[in-house]
């Protein structure tokens, strides 16, 4: 039995798209896991303190045999391959950002993940990788992609293809 899960991808340090496909083929690498989809990837500025590096932002469809805390592990491990510093501040820059977006249509809330992930519903950069992939996907609470989309304050995203 295996669990669909979308996550997203982020990077402002040291050529964030590379950083972006290492951390896709890290992913795939685990036997666990199978990427099934990837979106563009996008640029787009800061959300948060603006003294930092513009975002290169995507979202990929997993299919995963972990459980939920088992999978941010994975994910955690493949951060700190990538040399994120977690001592730097709470909204500053990162080499890579890997957020467990949704799982399947669970809602969970522990001390290490909340999912789905609370800004989902509000940020451009998360819902317009999310609707490359699935047009019709639905947030549990929130509703669908192309909806949440319309109604969140746009800034440019652009298309990056390297
Ligand atoms: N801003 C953008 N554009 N993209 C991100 O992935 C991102 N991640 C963050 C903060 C610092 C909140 N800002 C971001 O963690």
């Amino acid at each position: 039995m295996t669990t669909t899960v979308y996550i997203g991808l982020g990077s402002n340090l040291e050529n964030p798209a590379t950083q972006l496909h290492q951390a896709l083929q890290n992913i795939s690498d685990n036997p666990a896991i199978e990427v099934t989809a990837v979106s563009s990837f996008y640029r787009n500025p800061p959300m948060g303190p603006q003294d930092q590096p513009d975002y290169v932002n995507a979202a990929a469809r997993l299919e995963v045999n972990l459980d939920p805390e088992p999978l941010l592990d994975v994910l955690q491990a493949i951060e700190n391959e990538h040399g994120r510093d977690r001592s730097v501040q709470r909204w500053g820059p990162r080499t890579l950002d890997l957020d467990i977006l949704l799982y399947d249509e669970q809602f969970i809330e522990s001390e290490r993940l909340t999912v789905p992930h609370p800004g989902i519903a509000s940020r451009s950069f998360v819902l317009k990788p999310l609707a490359d992939i699935d047009p019709d996907l639905v947030i549990p609470d929130h509703g669908s992609v192309e909806h949440l989309l319309e109604n969140c304050d746009t800034y440019w995203l652009e298309a990056v293809d390297d």
